[in-house]
C-alpha cells in the first residue's frame, strides 16, 4: 500500500502541493509520496514552535520526563508499524532494524528522561572583600531548535536529537531525510498520541539546498541547529549560519581505522572487523574502511576475513536469513560503484566482491553491491582517504605500533577507530593517541548513551550524548549573588 507522508506543524499533519517519491532501495519500489514543506511551510513550522516556547520551557523536568517515557513506551507498543516503515525505506535486513534501529529509537528517549532527571547545575562560593558571593548555574532551553538528520540509522539518529532537544525545554523544527521519511513521520503521530502540546514537535519535509533543510539553516528565528550527515553538508551549513552565530552542532563523516595485532583474539578481531565493515551494509558512520593488520597475521586475517564477507547473504530484507541489505539509492550506488572502479585504477588487488549481485526477480532492481574487500593500495589513494559509505574495507600490514599509530591518524576524518589487541597496556596507549572521538578496544558500536559522542576533525564539531547532549540543547546562565555576610 502507498502511503502519504505529511508535515507535522502545530499539532496537525500537513499537506504541500509539491510531492516527491520514496523509493524502497530493495525493490525500486514506491513506498510514499512525501509532501515536500517549502521555505513559507517551514516558516509556519518555526511560527509554532515559538509561540509554543513559553508554556513548554516552564514545564518542569519531570513533567517533560513523562511526555519522553509516554513517548518510548508508543514506540515500543508500534515497534512492528516502526520497523515496516524503517525497513520499507531503507532497505535493511530486518534481523538489523529489529535489533538496532527501532529499539535505540525507543532508548533514546528512556535514556534523555533519565539525564533530565538527573542533571543538576554547578554551584561555587566565592569570597569577596564584603564577605562571600555564591554562583550558581540555570539550565535554560536554547529555544527553537532546528534538527536535519541522515538516511543511514533514520529513527535512532532522528530521535538522538529529538529526545534530548526536548527534554531540556525546546521546541523543534525537524527534517529527516529525503531519502527516509516514514519512521519521522510515524514519530509524529506517537507525538500526537501522547498529547505533546501543539508546536513543540514539528516534522517538515524535503531536500537540502532550495527545499526544506536549507529554509531551516536559513531562518533568521531558528535558535541553533543540530546536524548529522556529509562533512561537505556540515560545511555548507556552517557557512551559511555564521552571519547569525547561532550554536551548531555537527556529527559528520567517517573514514575510520581498525588496528588489529597478531596478538588479538584473532577470531573475534575477524568477526569484529567483519561487523565493523559490512554492517548495515557499510552505511554506519562508525564503519571501519581502513583496516590496519600487524604482519605476522596479515595472510590469515585476509583470507579469513574475506571468508566472512562471502559468508553474507544479500536479499530480500523481509527475509530473516538475509545480512546484507542494498544502498541507498541508485546515486549513492553509482557512487560506491565508482570507488569500485577507482580502487581498481589505483592499484587495488580485489580480494573479494567489487561488482553488482545478481539476485533475481524484484531485487534486481535494487541498489545491491557486492562486500568488498581490497589490498595492495598506497596509503595516499583516494580509496584511502575518501570516504565511500559502502561494504567495502581495504587491508593493510603494518610492523611497529608506532606505523600503525601514523597509518591510523593519517586521515582527514576523525570519528571513531577500533584496536584489537589482548595487551591492555598497548591498548590504553593507543587509544590516547588516537585522532579520533571514539576508541573502541576489543568491540565496535558499543553504546552507553552518557559517554561523549562525535569526532575531529572533518568528522565534526561538538560533542552529544549524556550531559554533552544536554549542554548543547540548553543555554546555561550564571547567576552571582552577593551574599550578606
Ligand atoms: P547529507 O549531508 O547528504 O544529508 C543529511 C541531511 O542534510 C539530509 O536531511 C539532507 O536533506 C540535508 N541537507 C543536505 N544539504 C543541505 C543543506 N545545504 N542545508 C540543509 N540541509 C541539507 O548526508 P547523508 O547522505 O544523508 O548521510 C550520510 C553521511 O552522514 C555520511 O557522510 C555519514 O558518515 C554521515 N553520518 C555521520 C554520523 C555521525 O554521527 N558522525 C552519523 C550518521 C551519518
Ligand atoms: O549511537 C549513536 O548515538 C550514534 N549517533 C550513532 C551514529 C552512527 C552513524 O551512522
Amino acid at each position: 500500500m502507498i502511503s502519504e507522508y505529511r508535515n507535522y506543524i502545530n499539532g496537525r499533519f500537513v499537506e504541500s502541493p509539491n510531492t516527491f517519491e520514496d523509493l524502497n532501495p530493495a525493490n525500486g519500489e514506491l513506498v510514499a509520496r512525501v509532501h515536500e514543506a517549502d521555505a513559507a511551510l517551514v516558516d509556519q513550522a518555526v511560527r509554532a514552535g515559538r509561540a509554543a516556547l513559553p508554556a513548554w520551557r516552564n514545564t518542569s523536568a519531570e513533567q517533560r520526563a513523562q511526555y519522553l517515557e509516554r513517548i518510548a513506551a508508543v514506540i515500543e507498543r508500534r515497534a512492528d508499524d516502526f520497523l515496516a516503515a524503517e525497513v520499507a525505506d531503507t532497505g535493511k535486513p530486518v534481523s538489523v532494524a529489529s535489533r538496532v534501529d527501532i529499539p535505540r529509537g525507543a532508548a533514546n528517549f528512556r535514556a534523555f528522561a533519565a539525564m533530565i532527571r538527573m542533571s543538576g547545575g554547578e554551584v561555587y562560593e566565592t569570597p569577596t572583600p564584603e564577605g562571600r558571593a555564591l554562583n550558581y548555574s540555570l539550565r535554560q532551553p536554547l529555544g527553537v531548535v532546528g534538527i536535519i538528520s541522515p538516511w543511514n540509522l533514520p529513527l535512532l539518529l532522528f530521535t538522538w536529537k529529538v529526545a534530548p532537544a526536548l527534554a531540556c525545554g525546546n521546541v523543534i523544527v525537524a527534517k529527516p531525510s529525503e531519502e527516509t521519511p516514514g519512521t519521522a513521520t510515524l514519530l509524529a503521530e506517537v507525538m500526537d498520541e501522547v498529547g505533546l502540546p501543539e508546536g513543540v514537535f514539528n516534522l517538515v519535509h524535503g531536500f537540502g539546498p532550495g527545499s526544506a533543510g536549507a529554509a531551516i539553516v536559513d531562518h533568521p528565528d531558528v535558535d541553533g541547529i543540530t546536524f548529522t550527515g556529509e562533512s561537505k553538508t556540515g560545511a555548507t551549513i556552517m557557512r551559511n549560519v555564521a552571519d547569525k552565530v547561532r550554536p551548531v552542532s555537527f556529527e559528520l563523516g567517517g573514514k575510520n581505522a581498525a588496528l588489529v595485532f597478531a596478538d588479538a583474539d584473532f577470531d573475534k578481531a575477524v568477526a569484529g572487523v567483519a561487523r565493523s565493515s559490512f554492517l548495515n551494509t557499510g552505511q554506519v558512520c562508525l564503519c571501519t574502511e581502513r583496516v590496519y593488520v600487524e604482519r605476522p597475521i596479515f595472510d590469515r586475517f585476509v583470507a579469513a576475513l574475506a571468508e566472512q564477507a562471502r559468508a553474507l547473504r544479500p536479499g530480500d530484507p523481509l527475509d530473516p536469513e538475509t545480512t546484507l541489505g542494498p544502498l541507498i539509492s541508485r546515486q549513492h550506488r553509482d557512487k560506491v560503484l565508482s570507488y569500485y572502479a577507482l580502487a581498481r585504477e589505483e592499484g587495488a588487488t580485489v580480494v573479494t566482491g567489487g561488482g553488482v549481485p545478481a539476485l533475481g526477480g524484484k531485487l534486481d532492481q535494487g541498489c545491491y553491491v557486492e562486500p568488498t574487500i581490497w589490498t595492495g593500495l598506497d596509503q595516499s589513494a583516494r580509496c584511502l582517504q575518501e570516504e565511500v559509505f559502502g561494504p567495502v574495507c581495504h587491508v593493510m600490514p603494518f610492523d611497529t605500533e608506532e606505523q600503525a599509530i601514523a597509518l591510523a591518524n593519517d586521515s582527514r576524518y576523525g570519528l571513531a577507530s577500533a584496536i584489537w589487541t589482548t595487551h591492555l597496556d598497548r591498548g590504553h596507549r593507543l587509544a590516547a593517541r588516537i585522532d579520533a572521538g571514539l576508541v573502541w578496544l576489543n568491540t565496535w558500536f558499543l553504546r552507553d548513551l552518557r559517554t561523549p559522542f562525535g569526532g575531529m576533525k572533518l568528522s565534526g564539531l561538538g560533542r552529544e550524548g549524556g550531559r554533552h547532549s544536554l549542554d548543547f540543547y540548553s543555554e546555561l546562565k550564571n547567576v552571582c549573588v552577593q551574599m550578606s555576610q
